[in-house]
C-alpha cells in the first residue's frame, strides 16, 4: 500500500492530506497550528462527494434552442456534452456577446470565497481571463463588510478598523479593563480567513482576556456570541437597534460630563454638530437611556452604569461586522465612532474601537514584517461594475439609474453572466427575486467542482477540480503561514482546473499570451513565490525548491503588541487620517453634499425598515438572524457529515426561545415553516434560551432546495435567505442589508416536503 501526507491549506486550516493508493483517506492538522478548525474534517466527504460535477452539461432547452428561455432555468434537465464541445459552445457564446453588445454585456464579477491558494483562485482567474479577452463588468466591494469598505473612508480616512490590522488582542489582554463586543465575537466564526489560516490564535486571546481578568460585555440577541473563555455578561439587545444604545451611551458620557473634551476637540472633527442632535436641541428628543431603553428592550440603568464604567477605565468597543449587514449599516459603525471619542481613548494601548474582533481569524493579530505573497490582477479594460450585492438590481432593471457613494450610475445590459468560485444562490438576499432576475440573462455559465444551486440555475455547467488536485501557494494577507499546497490526488472525474479551462478559451479567443503571460501551473507558482521573496528581502524566506520541499514559510510579526490611530493619536497634525478635515469626522460635509435622505451627515437613529418595533411585526414577529454557520464555511461542505452536525430533522437548524416556541406550539427537534411575505422555508428546531425571546437565528449555508410546483417556490431545506431583503445598506454604500428581516415560525401541520438538496444530477445520454 502506497501511503503518504501531502501538505495542503484551506481558508479553515492548513492539513496533511492523508493519501492512500492515490485516494484521500483523510486530513490531520498542520504541526503548528494551536487550535485547528474541526472543519478540516469535512474534506475527504466533500472531494468524492456524489454532489460533484461529473463532467461538462448543458441545459437541455440552452442546448437545442440556443441562448435565452431563462424560465427553464432550475426546472429543466442537462445533457452532457464531451469538453470540446462544451468550450467551442462558451467560446462562441463569449465572442458573440461581445461581438453584439460589447463588455458592458458580460458580468463576471462572480463574488466567491473560491477555495485556498492564491493561484487556481477561481475568481482571480475568472476575472483575469475576461480582462484580457476583452473586459467586463465586475463586482466591487463585497458582501462582508461592503457598507463599512465604502463608508469607512469618509469618516477615517480608511477602512483599516474593519479589514484589520487591528488593536491586537495582546494589547488589549494587557491593557483593558472592559471589553464590550456589540454583535459578539463568536468563537466559530474566527476558524477561518480568506485564502488560508494556518495559525488559530483567538483561544489563546480569550483565555489571556480571562486570565488578565478583563471584563467582557456581549450585547447581542444571541448568547452565545459571547466567547465563553471569558465568562461575558450577555446584555441581549432587540436587533439592528445598536445605533440606539450607542447614542444613548455617548449622551450618558456627555450629560454626565464624562466625555472627553480634549480629545474631540484635537482628534475630531464635528462634535459640536452633534451635539444638538444628541441632547435633542435639533429635535426636541434627548438621545438619552431612557429613549434608547424603550428602542432597544435593554433598561436604561444597564445602559447607564455601562456609560460610567466604560469612561472610568480602559476600554474596547467593537462591532462585528454582522452589523453592518442591516438597514443604514453605516449608522452603528459611525455610532461607535462617536462613542469611543467622546471615551478619548482611540490610539491607546487596549483602547479605541475596532469592528469585527470575532468575525474571522487574524484580524487582531499584529500585522506580519512583510505582505504574503499575491496573484498579480489585471486591470479590467472596460473599467465597468457595479456595487456587489446589487447583482439582482442590475439584472432586473438594465439602464435604471442609482446612487452610490456620492456618485450616480446606470445599470448595464447583461446578457451573458459568468461565475467561477462563488454561490450567489447561497450569498444573495432575497432568492426568489434573484430566481425572478437569474432567467434574464442569454446564457448562464458556471464552474464548479459541486452541484450548487447556482450550478442548478446555470446553462453551461463546467466542472472543476478542487484544491487537493492541483499545486498551489497558500495564504492570506492576516495569515502567518505560506503553506506549499501540493496536489494530492489525480481530478475526480472529468474535472479540469479553472485556468486550464480558461487557457483553453483563451486560446480560442485569441488572447492566450495576456492571459496566461506564457506561464503554466509551475512556472506561475514559482512567479508569484519569487515576488514574494524578492519583496520580503529576508533570508528567512528560503528559494521556491527548499519551501517546496519543505512545505511552509513563517512570515515574523512585525511588533508583538499594535494599537490602532496610535500616530494619529500621537500627533494628528503630522499623521493626518486621509478625510476632508485629517481628522475623525463625527460630522461629514462630504456626506452632506451627496443630500441622502438614509445616510444623514452625523450618526443618527433611523428606524430599519423592518425590525421588533415595527408596523411589520404585527404579521411577523420575530426577527431573524442569518448568522454564518458553525459546522461550514457558507455553503461549502454542506453535504457532508460534518455540517449534518449543525442540522435539526434533515435541515437548517432554527433557533427559537421557549416562550415564542411554546406561544406556537412548538417542540423540540420539530420541523417548522419559516415565512414572510418574500418566501418561506422549513427548518428543524431547536428551543433554547441562548437567544433572546421575539429573535430566531438560522445560520446560512444549507442549499437552497426550491419546492419546484410553487410560485414563489418554499426552499426545504431552510436557506435563510428566501427570507432576507434585497436592499441596499443605503445609497451611499449599498451593502446588503441580510441582518434586516422579520419572519412568523408556525407548526407544520402538513407532512414537510422532502429535502433533495444533495440528490446527484442524472447523468443523461450524451447530445450530438
Ligand atoms: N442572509 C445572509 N446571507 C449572507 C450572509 C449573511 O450573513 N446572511 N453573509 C454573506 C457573506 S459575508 C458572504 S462572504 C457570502 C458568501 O458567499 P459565497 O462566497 O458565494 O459562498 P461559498 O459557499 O463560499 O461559495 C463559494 C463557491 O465556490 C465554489 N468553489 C470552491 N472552490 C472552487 C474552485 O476551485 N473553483 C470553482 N470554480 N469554484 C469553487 C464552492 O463550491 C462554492 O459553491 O454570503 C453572504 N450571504
Ligand atoms: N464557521 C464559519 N465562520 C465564518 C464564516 C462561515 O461561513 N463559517 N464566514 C466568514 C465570513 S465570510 C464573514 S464575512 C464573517 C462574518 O462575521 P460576522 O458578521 O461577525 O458574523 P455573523 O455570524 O453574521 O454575525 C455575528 C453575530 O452578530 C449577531 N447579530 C446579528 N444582528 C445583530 C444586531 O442587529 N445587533 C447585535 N448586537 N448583534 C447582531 C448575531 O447574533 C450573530 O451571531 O464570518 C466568517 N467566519
Ligand atoms: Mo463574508
Amino acid at each position: 500500500m502506497d501511503r503518504k501526507l501531502v501538505p495542503h491549506h484551506s481558508h479553515w486550516g492548513a492539513f496533511n492530506a492523508v493519501v492512500e493508493d492515490g485516494k484521500l483517506i483523510g486530513a490531520v492538522p498542520f504541526d503548528f497550528d494551536p487550535d485547528p478548525s474541526p472543519l478540516i474534517a469535512a474534506i475527504p466527504d466533500a472531494v468524492y462527494s456524489q454532489t460533484r460535477v461529473a463532467c461538462p452539461m448543458v441545459r437541455a432547452g440552452w442546448l437545442e434552442n440556443g441562448p435565452g428561455g431563462g424560465a427553464g432555468r432550475g426546472r429543466e434537465p442537462f445533457v452532457r456534452v464531451e469538453w470540446e464541445h462544451a468550450l467551442k459552445l462558451v467560446a462562441g457564446e463569449l465572442a458573440r456577446v461581445r461581438r453584439e453588445h460589447g463588455p458592458a454585456a458580460i458580468m463576471g464579477g462572480s463574488q466567491g470565497w473560491s477555495s485556498a491558494g492564491h493561484f487556481h483562485e477561481a475568481r482571480g482567474q475568472l476575472r483575469r481571463f475576461l480582462a484580457s479577452s476583452g473586459g467586463f463588468v465586475d463586482q466591487t466591494s463585497n458582501y462582508s463588510f461592503g457598507t463599512a469598505l465604502t463608508f469607512l473612508p469618509h469618516i477615517l480616512g480608511s477602512a483599516q478598523s474593519v479589514t484589520g490590522p487591528l488593536t491586537s488582542w495582546s494589547s488589549i489582554a494587557r491593557h483593558s479593563k472592559l471589553l464590550v463586543l456589540f454583535g459578539g465575537a463568536n468563537p466559530k466564526n474566527t476558524q477561518v480567513a480568506k485564502g488560508g489560516c494556518a495559525w488559530h490564535g483567538t483561544s489563546a486571546a480569550f483565555a489571556a482576556l480571562a486570565r488578565a481578568g478583563v471584563r467582557v460585555v456581549n450585547i447581542s440577541p444571541i448568547r452565545e456570541d459571547g466567547p465563553e473563555p471569558t465568562s461575558p455578561e450577555w446584555i441581549p439587545i432587540r436587533p439592528n437597534t445598536d445605533t440606539a444604545m450607542m447614542l444613548a451611551l455617548a449622551h450618558t458620557l456627555v450629560s454626565e460630563r464624562r466625555h472627553d473634551e480634549a480629545f474631540l476637540a484635537r482628534c475630531c472633527s464635528g462634535f459640536p454638530r452633534v451635539l444638538p442632535y444628541l441632547t435633542g436641541v435639533d429635535d426636541n428628543q434627548a438621545k438619552d437611556a431612557a429613549w434608547a431603553a424603550a428602542i432597544t428592550g435593554v433598561p436604561a440603568e444597564t445602559i447607564r452604569a455601562l456609560a460610567r464604567q466604560m469612561a472610568s477605565e480602559r476600554t474596547m468597543l467593537t462591532a462585528s461586522w454582522s452589523l453592518q449587514r442591516a438597514d443604514h449599516g453605516e449608522q452603528p459603525y459611525w455610532a461607535l465612532v462617536l462613542l469611543a471619542a467622546c471615551l478619548g481613548q482611540i490610539g491607546l494601548p487596549g483602547g479605541g474601537f475596532g469592528f469585527g474582533y470575532g468575525s474571522g481569524a487574524g484580524l487582531a493579530e499584529p500585522p506580519l514584517l512583510f505582505p504574503a505573497p499575491a496573484m498579480p490582477v489585471l486591470p479590467n479594460p472596460a473599467r465597468l461594475a457595479i456595487p456587489a450585492a446589487r447583482i439582482a438590481d442590475c439584472l432586473l432593471h438594465p439602464g435604471g439609474r442609482y446612487d452610490y457613494d456620492g456618485k450616480s450610475f446606470t445599470y448595464p445590459d447583461i446578457r451573458l453572466v459568468y461565475w467561477a468560485g462563488g454561490n450567489p444562490f447561497h450569498h444573495h438576499q432575497d432568492l426568489n427575486r434573484l430566481r425572478g432576475a437569474w432567467q434574464r440573462p442569454e446564457t448562464i455559465i458556471v464552474h464548479e467542482p459541486w452541484w450548487t444551486a447556482t450550478a442548478r440555475h446555470a446553462d453551461i455547467v463546467l466542472p472543476v477540480t478542487t484544491s487537493l488536485e492541483r499545486n498551489d501557494l497558500g495564504g492570506s494577507p492576516r495569515d502567518r503561514f505560506v503553506i506549499a499546497m501540493h496536489k494530492a490526488i489525480e481530478p475526480v472525474g472529468e474535472a479540469r482546473h479553472d485556468f486550464d479551462i480558461f487557457r483553453d478559451l483563451a486560446g480560442r479567443l485569441d488572447c492566450e499570451a495576456p492571459f496566461a503571460e506564457g506561464r503554466d501551473e509551475t512556472a506561475w507558482l514559482r512567479c508569484i513565490y519569487d515576488a514574494f521573496r524578492e519583496r520580503a528581502q529576508s533570508n528567512l524566506v528560503p528559494e521556491f525548491d527548499a519551501f517546496w520541499e519543505r512545505g511552509w514559510v513563517e512570515i515574523p510579526l512585525r511588533t508583538d503588541e499594535y494599537v490602532l490611530f496610535a500616530e494619529f493619536r500621537a500627533d494628528p497634525r503630522k499623521n493626518r487620517l486621509r478625510t476632508s478635515s485629517g481628522r475623525i469626522e463625527l460630522y461629514s460635509d462630504e456626506i452632506a453634499g451627496f443630500g441622502y435622505d438614509d445616510c444623514p451627515p452625523h450618526p443618527a437613529w433611523i428606524e430599519p425598515a423592518e425590525w421588533l418595533g415595527s408596523r411589520q411585526a404585527a404579521a411577523f414577529p420575530l426577527h431573524l438572524v442569518s448568522s454564518q454557520p458553525r459546522h461550514k464555511l457558507h455553503s461549502q461542505m454542506d453535504a457532508g457529515p460534518v455540517s449534518a452536525r449543525g442540522k435539526t430533522a434533515g435541515r437548517e437548524t432554527l433557533a427559537i426561545h421557549p416562550v415564542d416556541a411554546a406561544a406556537r406550539g412548538i417542540c423540540n427537534g420539530e420541523v417548522v415553516r419559516v415565512s414572510n411575505a418574500r418566501g418561506a422555508c422549513f427548518a428543524g428546531v431547536l428551543i433554547t434560551e441562548a437567544v433572546r425571546p421575539g429573535v430566531v437565528r438560522l445560520s446560512c449555508g444549507a442549499w437552497y432546495d426550491p419546492l419546484h410546483d410553487e410560485e414563489k417556490p418554499a426552499c426545504a431545506h431552510g436557506n435563510a435567505n428566501v427570507l432576507t431583503r434585497d436592499c441596499g445598506t443605503s445609497r451611499l454604500s449599498q451593502g446588503p442589508s441580510s441582518a434586516t428581516a422579520l419572519v412568523e415560525v408556525e407548526k407544520c401541520t402538513n407532512p414537510a416536503p422532502p429535502v433533495s438538496a444533495f440528490a446527484p444530477v442524472p447523468l443523461t445520454a450524451m447530445a450530438g
